[in-house]
């Protein structure tokens, strides 16, 4: 009988209850899982492991190791790993990437965390190439490599050289460990898991960024066989990535603590004011809002202040932001979920509720709104569309009632204002003027002139010329 390899699931249930891996016969991946799943069981991490997978060969990671899975989209590993690795302190944070994933797409993200000095172990493999989309060239293709993408060898007058991410990384001042292994053979292979061990000891002992490259045969991308494989590892990568280890600072006695260490994620959720509960309410119809207009007009802002009013009031809620690429003056949106109990998805495709504040965005989402929903929106816009059956739509002059009032810029309290009196939120107002308020808690000179906006626009609505 095959002995399970520590570390792993018995059967890997979450691909097929077999015992095998995806993997393709001689590739290095394989061998890399072993050691890191020992590694993890041997030094009894496995219950305190979060092991963050990639988008490449190793994408089902989490078919494998017996621990905490999260995975990530292509490239952001390292970023999955520094949010996980500061919310809890206490976890040993595991990021896995291939060459793609980290060289290319994802390089900043690694590189920014390595620089940072986060917090987790960072496994990266490099098998000179994108083996998961059928062998492309990577930042890390040797220089005359062939790959389907560099069918006459890479020219590094016309792709550049290839990348060593070790030398670059010891160049930082913060990660405490980096060493280059090979998993080519036997001898390399033991190397290569004193370098795994060691990394999961520094995050054992919260002493900061540890970073291990593998240099690892992909035999079938290559199109050799298992020990030509091995071979062009030790003979030719190696002449490119020497082995060896570039930064050991692991002796030094003081821990470092984790760059912002968030020990209460509770807390974090719930503000520093401490929150509210929700409280669930399985009667109450889930509602949809979305809030949009230019960026610099407040539209995210509103929102916000609708999904804090609605969680005072116990509700579940999710904010969802959406912006272009300009900071001033591109599209922005904001998806507001209010329910009655957990939130399954915050994005927004089918408002009950549009606040439209120009043109683009009022003909964008209108289209979107549901039967029975209602649109409120800029009044001055130039050209006003048709309702689409069932759907009610409120023209209201925000900007004019925000600059009659003194604060021009505040057309989004107007709306706000215009919504609380027409009933559309359906929240006691004592809610929404308490988030409202505490939405300028940094700049208490604009909470009385929000409230005089507020005011007048209720006072036009209830005029009866809303
Ligand atoms: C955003 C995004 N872009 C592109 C892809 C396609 N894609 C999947 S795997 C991969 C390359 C993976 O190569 P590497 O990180 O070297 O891992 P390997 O497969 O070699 O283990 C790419 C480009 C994707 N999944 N997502
Ligand atoms: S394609 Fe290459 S990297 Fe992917 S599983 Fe096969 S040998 Fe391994």
């Amino acid at each position: 009988m095959i002995k399970r390899a520590r570390g792993f699931y018995d059967t890997f249930d979450r691909k097929d209850g077999s015992r095998t891996t995806t993997f393709c016969a001689g590739c290095g991946h394989g061998i890399i899982h072993k050691l890191i799943g020992e590694a993890m069981a041997d030094l009894g991490l496995q219950d305190r492991t979060v092991f963050v997978s990639p988008v490449g060969c190793a994408a089902f990671c989490y078919y494998y190791f017996d621990c905490g899975n999260v995975a990530a989209p292509h490239g952001r590993a390292s970023a999955v790993a520094t949010g996980l690795s500061r919310v809890l302190p206490d976890k040993v944070v595991i990021a896995y990437q291939g060459d793609g994933d980290l060289g290319a797409i994802g390089f900043n993200n690694a590189f920014q965390a390595a620089n940072r000095g986060e917090h987790f172990a960072c496994f990266f493999v490099n098998n000179s190439l994108y083996a998961m989309t059928g062998g492309q060239m990577a930042p890390t293709t040797l220089p005359g490599q062939k790959t389907t993408t560099t069918p006459f060898g890479r020219d590094v007058v016309r792709t550049g050289h290839p990348l060593r991410v070790c030398e670059i990384l010891a160049q930082l001042d913060a990660p405490v460990y980096i060493e280059r292994v090979s998993v080519a053979d036997t001898k390399r292979i033991m190397q290569a898991k004193r370098a795994v061990r060691k990394a999961l000891e520094v995050q054992r002992d919260g002493k900061g960024y540890a970073f291990v490259e593998f240099l690892s045969p992909c035999p079938t991308n290559w199109r050799m066989d298992a020990l030509k494989a091995a071979d062009f590892v030790t003979q030719e990568m190696e002449r490119v990535f020497p082995l060896g280890c570039f930064r050991d600072h692991t002796a030094k006695p003081a821990a470092a603590p984790s760059p912002i260490a968030i020990k209460d994620l509770t807390a974090l959720m719930q503000g520093s004011e401490g929150g509210i509960d929700p409280v669930p309410d399985p009667k109450f119809k889930e509602r949809h809002m979305k809030f949009s207009g230019f960026g610099g007009q407040g539209v995210l802002s509103l929102g916000l202040v609708v999904a804090e009013a609605a969680g005072r009031g116990g509700r579940y809620v999710s904010w969802f932001p959406s912006y272009g690429p300009e900071q001033r003056g591109g599209a922005a949106s904001a998806s507001v979920v209010i329910g009655g109990k957990e939130i399954g998805s915050p994005a927004v495709d089918a408002p009950d509720l549009l606040v439209a504040m120009n043109q683009p965005s009022l003909e964008k989402f209108l289209p979107t709104v549901v039967k029975g929903g209602t649109v409120l929106f800029e009044g001055s816009v130039p050209l006003r569309p048709a309702a689409p059956p069932g759907v009610t739509l409120r023209p209201f002059p925000a900007m004019r009632i925000a600059e009659e009032s003194g604060t021009p810029k505040a057309a989004n309290t107007a709306f706000l204002g215009a919504m609380v009196e027409l009933g559309l939120l359906g929240m006691p107002e004592a809610d929404v003027l308490a988030a409202l308020d505490a939405s300028f808690s940094e700049k208490p000179a604009l909470v009385e002139r929000n409230r005089k906006v507020y005011e007048a626009a209720k006072a036009w609505v209830r005029n009866g010329r809303g």
